[in-house]
């Protein structure tokens, strides 16, 4: 199952597969496999790159979408329809021009918001996660809605910095303000561990949910299928065409 992992800059993606990488090999001590930006510095995730947690599973990191405008858009689709080679690029993403053979098309997203920006930037936030669920909900020329799920990272920092008397009821609502947002009732609320991190019960609770619900969610529809499928028709399409072209050159010599 190829999973691609998607959002803002600076939410957490990066962070999240390395957390998910500690977790699967139950590990809090394992060096991170992607680069992370430390919090305010200039992205650090310029490129696709999959990290195979087996033979079974791997976790593509992905270049920031930075807003849902149609430039960003046409990225965003072009992750959900083709399988990408690693080092594919943004901009190659948006202009269609990108190696696609290297890996089948992904199975299923995770869109990763972090707390922290919904808190800051709440309309912005909302009307992104809202254009995001639109499209997985409507992914390949709406034949087929993408199994998604959303990571609400940054927990930590969140319940940290929370004036209210009780910081968990808070939360609480943010993520049913998200639920609404995203229009799924799978928002899970992580704090990505970092190397050392101690561990807590509640954040392996979220991250085995989340896992096991987007594997749930992706048996069934079977996205790397469609999107083969559309992508034959299109071939086959083209080829009745070149026939049809082929009888007609060969009847108007004949004539
Ligand atoms: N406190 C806290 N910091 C986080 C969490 N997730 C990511 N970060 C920090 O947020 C910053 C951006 O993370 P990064 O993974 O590079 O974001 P990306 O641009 O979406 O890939 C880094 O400084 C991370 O250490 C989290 O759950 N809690
Ligand atoms: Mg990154």
């Amino acid at each position: 199952m190829n999973v691609v992992i998607v959002g803002g800059q600076h939410h957490g993606k990066s962070s999240f597969i390395n957390h998910v990488h500690r977790c699967w090999k139950n590990n809090l001590m394992a060096n991170d496999e992607m680069e992370s930006a430390p919090a305010g510095m200039a992205e650090n995730t310029q490129e696709i790159s999959a990290l195979d947690l087996d033979e079974k599973l791997s976790l593509i990191d992905t270049p920031a979408i930075p807003n849902m405008g149609s430039e960003m858009a046409d990225a965003f689709r072009s992750l959900l329809n083709a399988g990408h080679s690693s080092g594919t690029r943004r901009r190659q993403l948006a202009q269609g021009t990108f190696m696609s053979n290297f890996r089948k098309p992904p199975h299923a997203a995770i869109v990763v918001m972090s707390l922290c920006h919904w808190r800051d930037q709440h309309e912005e936030m909302q009307g992104y996660l809202s254009a995001m669920a639109k499209e997985l909900k409507n992914a390949s020329g709406g034949r087929v809605t993408f199994p998604f799920v959303v990571t609400a990272t940054h927990r930590d920092e969140f319940l940290r910095d929370s004036k209210a008397s009780r910081p968990h009821e808070e939360l609480n609502k943010v993520l049913d303000a998200m639920k609404r947002a995203a229009n799924t009732a799978h928002v899970f609320a992580v704090s990505n561990y970092h190397k050392d991190s101690s561990a807590s019960a509640a954040v392996n609770k979220q991250t085995f949910d989340l896992l096991s619900q987007l594997v749930t969610l992706a048996i069934r529809p079977d996205t790397g299928v469609v999107v083969a499928q559309s992508q034959n028709q299109y071939l086959a399409a083209a080829c009745a065409g070149v026939i049809v072209l082929a009888a007609l050159c060969a009847c108007k010599w004949r004539l």
